[in-house]
């Protein structure tokens, strides 16, 4: 069996079972394991002088290879194009998206720098697959250090519809670097359709009788491959001591009252700003019921370095503020905002407590949220999925609750629904559910992925020159 190399900006090993974690961290770690494979990519940390020095480590089975980054590098490829040009316009933010010259030559120099790195750690064999979208031209630069192994891009962000895309300076040039690997994947046809749109309509790319994509003479496959979550750890985790402690803790500081939970990075893509002006809107609507919930909205702050992160922060902490100093009695708090991360476990035994999963962002790749709180629940007396219709994982998880996440009366009338949701209906929606994140985990996904690089054609074995070029 091939070897798997996994290349991503950040490289974050499995810390163990109390260790707070994202989901995308447990999905690699558990592709690597069975596949005795590398992990490359940032270290987090800055360096004075870029050296391409590698910190290997192996942690839990996982072989982790990392480099550290100079500040400029950190500034202008992470901070800059990655997070204040792409990420906002691939969630359809352009209003937010900062087009600076320096942040691209940034992020072009950070790739090849990866490229540079990692060009030596790969054997003839391994398939390739690289994450994201803070290396998309990496693919190209691998080509041009004549890598001709089956390399493969996945991106876990949306695709932005085409006349959103064309407002990026040099678009087409980022995109025809996709070209170069065998393999691109997409968590939605929504957001594949997009890059087919793109590609056929914009720059004159053809789509083949075998489903994959020519530009000049390149071709690439593009699939729709959604994640999931290593879903029989977090069931386990949602059944540990921990999880029980935490379901516990909940219920007791709960007086009976129904908790709704929201849990998000700190990010203008996940709809909080939103959330909370739905659920102010359900208090005013339902005088007589509202001081029988609270909502309780877990979010650790990301990306503080970059200011559009900086002053979300402000707006929510204000509007937390003004909606609990408005609604607030001697008793009762309607919100209860917390800006911190926690263990895995912890998270599953608050989940459990939920009476209802508030999952609402305007724009989301997939959403991993919405399925660790379905995976977390008591099959007996599950509780209710909200999850917005912007979100990828609308697409499989029809049976939540979907709302528009835009429209507060939209919000408060689905928190009314879930509420008043009887047993029946709940466990009959949750199994469907649950049978979905069950059958499609993280597993499933990456032999998805890793099964379509395996069996696409290697044009590259006959082509160096092209490969080259
Ligand atoms: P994210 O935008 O980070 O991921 P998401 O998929 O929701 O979004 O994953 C967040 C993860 O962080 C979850 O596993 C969650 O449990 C964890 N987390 C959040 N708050 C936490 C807290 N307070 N303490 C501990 N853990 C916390 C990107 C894309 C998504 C896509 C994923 C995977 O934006 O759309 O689903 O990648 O592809």
């Amino acid at each position: 069996m091939s070897r798997l190399i996994v290349i991503s900006n950040r490289v974050s090993a499995p810390k163990g079972e109390a260790g707070a974690q994202g989901g995308l961290a447990v999905a690699f770690a558990a592709a690597l394991r069975e596949h005795k494979g590398l992990w490359f990519g940032w270290s987090g940390e800055p360096t004075d002088r870029f050296t391409g020095e590698i910190d290997y480590q192996d942690v839990r089975g996982v072989c982790t290879a990392t480099i550290d980054l100079e500040d400029q590098d950190i500034e202008e490829y992470y901070n800059g194009y990655a997070n204040r040009t792409l990420w906002p316009l691939f969630h359809f933010r352009v209003d937010l998206a900062e087009f600076e010259r320096d942040f691209a030559q940034g992020y072009q120099r950070v790739n090849e720098r990866f490229a540079d790195t990692v060009r030596p750690l790969i054997e003839d064999d391994d398939l390739v697959w690289v994450q994201d979208y803070h290396l998309i031209p990496l693919g190209e630069e691998l080509r041009k250090r004549e890598l001709r192994n089956r390399l493969g891009f996945f991106l876990h962000i949306p695709w932005p519809p085409r006349h959103l895309l064309a407002s990026l300076p040099h678009a087409r040039e980022l995109v025809s670097t996709m070209f170069a690997y065998d393999v691109i994947g997409f968590h939605t046809t929504e957001w594949l359709e997009a890059f087919l749109d793109y590609a056929l309509g914009e720059m004159g790319a053809d789509l083949l009788d075998d489903g994959t994509i020519r530009l000049g003479d390149r071709t690439v496959r593009a699939i729709s491959c959604p994640i999931g979550i290593d879903t029989a750890e977090f069931v386990a985790a949602a059944s540990s001591p921990q999880a029980r402690l935490a379901y516990r803790r909940m219920k007791d500081s709960s007086d009976g009252r129904d908790l709704i939970v929201g849990v998000d990075r700190l990010d203008y893509s996940k709809g909080l700003e939103e959330r909370f002006a739905g659920y102010e809107r359900f208090l005013e609507e339902h005088e007589e019921s509202r001081k029988e919930v609270y909502l309780l909205q877990i979010a650790p702050p990301s990306r503080g370095d970059v200011e559009t992160y900086q002053r979300i922060r402000a707006t929510l902490d204000g509007l937390s503020g003004r909606i609990n100093g408005a609604h607030a009695d001697l008793d009762w708090v309607p919100i209860r905002y917390v800006n911190r991360g926690f263990p895995r476990a912890v998270l599953a035994g608050v989940y459990r407590a939920a009476r209802i999963g508030l999952v609402t962002p305007l724009r989301d790749g997939m959403n991993l949220v919405a399925k660790e709180y379905v995976a977390a629940q008591d099959p007996e007396d599950p509780g209710v999925l909200i999850l917005s219709r912007f979100a990828g994982a609308a697409l499989q998880m029809t049976d939540a609750v979907l709302v528009n996440p835009h429209s507060a009366e939209e919000l408060s009338d689905a928190i009314e629904l879930a509420l008043k949701m009887p047993r029946d209906e709940r466990v009959a929606r949750w199994r469907a559910l649950m049978d979905g994140v069950e059958r499609q985990d993280v597993i499933w996904w990456r032999k998805r992925f890793t099964d379509a690089l395996a069996r696409s054609d290697q044009s590259w074995e006959d082509a160096p020159a092209a490969a080259a070029e």
